[in-house]
């Protein structure tokens, strides 16, 4: 063999070498599947826009990051408050998940929970689109989570299998079930009502049953969980607290991504996050309110608001708000009232 040959020879090794390790590393840092939670069933926009996210990952990675998505909060057998605790200890991997489940881990979260601050879409996207969504990122970031980008359960309505709900009082002594963050219990006591704090595992057969009388929810729940054959037979539009959600990476599994991976995992959660917006949105707006319809069509009569009937919960709640303004943060809770105010302009 020519000198130059055996050169070539050398040097193809090497780097067939380089390759292989490269190959095993990644075969020793990545898991054959990432653990994804959702509070959610699979089939509602927040399940779907899991999905989104796990389909475009695996295409755009080529299959290096496989996501499998574990629906009704299973991997903390159901205990959704404990969900935030779990991926930040590595228990979970991945999420897409809700602010109110992660407001006892993070209290500003609270913000989206606040009786009536958010009227409208335009709040909503201007709360997490701007310098609010920036602070609460860089929080969760600071609590050992990854934010990547902001998805939406929707603005919650009251359902219940008593009466029409048009004023405080017709809620009085109603057992409403709530999720186990503490400002629920304040908001509803306010109102006369009696919160059952429970988790949504807990809450479909509960509903059934009749042990509760009635739960707040986004419609896209109500009609995915098919709550009107639950009995609950009222619906009031009230849009009382909008629920964002948010899509993260436990940080160690961040990490142990290459640089052009967390890439493609962030820039396909902006993406699935967007379609799962529209999503969740779709057939409740007033340009399309198929959905609305469908859910009129299984005998559930629903109610909207006055203006006159709105204040009247506004003002049962004040003392609320104020308690919490303080609690999440007098400054964080100005800058998204005035992010608000603009956002009407
Ligand atoms: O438990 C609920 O009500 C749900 C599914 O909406 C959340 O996870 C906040």
């Amino acid at each position: 063999m020519k000198l130059s040959a055996l050169f070539n020879a050398f040097f193809l090794s090497v780097a067939v070498m380089a390759c292989l390790s490269a190959t095993e590393a990644l075969a020793n840092n990545y898991k054959s599947e990432y653990k994804l939670s959702i509070v959610a069933d699979a089939q509602v926009p927040w399940g779907q826009g899991a999905q989104i996210w796990a389909d475009l990952v695996k295409e755009r990675t080529a299959g290096r990051i496989n996501i499998k998505i574990y629906p009704g909060a299973s991997l903390v057998q159901g205990e959704q408050t404990r969900e935030f605790t779990a991926i930040r200890q590595g228990v979970i991997d991945m999420a897409v998940g809700s602010t109110i489940n992660w407001s006892p881990q993070v209290k500003q979260l609270n913000i989206f929970s606040m009786p009536f601050l958010i009227p409208d879409y335009a709040a909503v996207d201007a709360l997490v689109q701007g310098e609010v969504g920036r602070q609460l990122f860089s929080l969760i970031d600071n609590a050992g989570v990854v934010p990547l980008a902001w998805g939406e359960n929707g603005f919650r309505q009251i359902s219940n299998a008593k009466q029409p709900i048009k004023l405080p009082e017709d809620m009085k002594g109603m057992k409403l079930r709530v999720v186990g963050s503490p400002l629920f219990l304040d908001i509803f006591t306010a109102l006369g009502a009696v919160p059952v704090q429970m988790s949504w595992a807990e809450a479909q057969p509960a509903l059934a049953k009749g042990t509760v009388d009635g739960q707040e929810n986004p419609l896209s729940i109500y009609l995915g969980s098919k709550l009107y054959d639950a009995g609950q037979k009222y619906l009031t539009l009230w849009n009382y607290v909008n629920d964002p959600l948010v899509f993260v990476v436990n940080k160690n599994i961040w990490n142990s991504w290459t640089a052009q991976d967390r890439e493609i995992v962030r820039q396909a959660a902006l993406d699935a996050a967007r379609q799962e917006v529209a999503l969740a949105r779709k057939g409740f707006t007033p340009e399309d309110e198929s959905l609305l319809k469908e859910i009129v069509n299984h005998g559930v009569e629903i109610s909207a608001l006055t203006s006159d009937q709105h204040e009247a919960f506004v003002k049962a709640t004040r003392p609320v708000f104020d308690k919490w303004k303080e609690r999440i943060g007098a400054a964080l809770v100005d800058q998204a009232l005035m992010d608000i105010e603009n956002s009407k302009k």
